[in-house]
């Protein structure tokens, strides 16, 4: 169809982008990794965000090398970012890539993944894969097979957008998972709504309880940032503390302050 040869000729004319949103550790208070963020600057259209194109892309399986591409420029540019935090003595940071569930449907599209990493050189538990919470939902055995392949190549895998399917709660078990991210619906307006509120508290409490890292998504204040300084919370992640920038951007905010 006419977004699908859009985006080929996209692909084609290299337009797709990858931004790094910044993801604070909260007790330190320096920056610990980076999420990639797919962007398309589209000749006509200007800036198109991945909730325009990812599900066409899904859809049509282009999304398969295009995940493979992002892997491998987002690991490209976590050791630009390494090199420049290393001399001053700072835990390496990680690079936490998005992953559709499409890209997990077949063996070798995960030995394809795994064989991006190998290349990249990159220490890979320090490489985080994003999986949505629906991928685990709707399809629990496939997923847990999938996922432990990929876990079997040392990366680490986040549970993304946690709270936003059904509940997912019996099947968390069945998951090698190392890190879950708190969706941004439950941490936006968190403190003028106390049940959201318990929610993150809770999901922050089955986090720790589970030893899985806890990153909240979505947070926009110092109201925010103090209720999940009280919950415990080891990442944070949103605008209030940075938004998602170019490689560029981001090496420049390093070298200024690392
Ligand atoms: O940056 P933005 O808020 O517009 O991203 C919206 C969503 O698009 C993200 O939450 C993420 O799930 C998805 N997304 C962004 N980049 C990628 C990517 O590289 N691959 C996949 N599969 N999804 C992505
Ligand atoms: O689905 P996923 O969680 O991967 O989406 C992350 C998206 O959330 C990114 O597209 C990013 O642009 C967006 N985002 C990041 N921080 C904030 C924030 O503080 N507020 C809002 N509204 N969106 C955010
Ligand atoms: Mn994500
Ligand atoms: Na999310």
């Amino acid at each position: 169809e006419e977004v699908e040869a859009d985006i080929k000729r996209g692909i084609h004319s290299r337009e797709f982008e990858l931004f790094y949103q910044p993801i604070i550790d909260l007790r330190e208070g320096w920056v610990a990794g980076f999420e990639a963020l797919m962007r398309w600057r589209h000749p006509e259209k200007g800036t198109v965000s991945p909730g325009e194109f990812i599900p066409v892309a899904e859809a049509t399986g282009q999304i398969v090398p295009m995940g493979c591409w992002a892997l491998e420029e987002a690991l490209n540019a976590q050791k630009r970012f390494q090199e420049i935090v290393e001399p001053h003595g700072r835990p390496p940071l990680f690079m936490s890539v998005n992953v559709s569930g499409r890209q997990l449907l077949e063996l070798d599209e995960i030995e394809k993944l795994g064989a991006v990493v190998a290349r990249s050189g990159m220490d890979p538990q320090y490489i985080k894969l994003e999986i949505t919470e629906s991928l685990l939902v709707d399809e629990p055995m496939h997923a847990a097979v999938a996922l432990e392949q990929l876990r079997n190549k040392g990366v680490r895998l986040a549970i993304d957008d946690f709270g936003t399917g059904y509940s997912s709660l019996s099947y968390l078990h069945l998951f090698p998972l190392d890190t879950l991210k708190i969706d941004r619906s439950f941490v936006s307006d968190m403190v003028h709504d106390p049940r959201r509120e318990r929610i993150v508290r809770a999901i922050s409490r089955l986090a720790r309880d589970l030893d899985l890292n806890i990153i909240a998504e979505g947070v926009e204040n110092d109201e925010e940032m103090a209720s999940l300084n009280r919950f415990e919370c080891d990442y944070v992640q949103g605008f209030h503390l940075a938004r998602p920038q170019t490689a560029d951007q981001i090496a420049e905010l390093l070298a200024g302050k690392p």
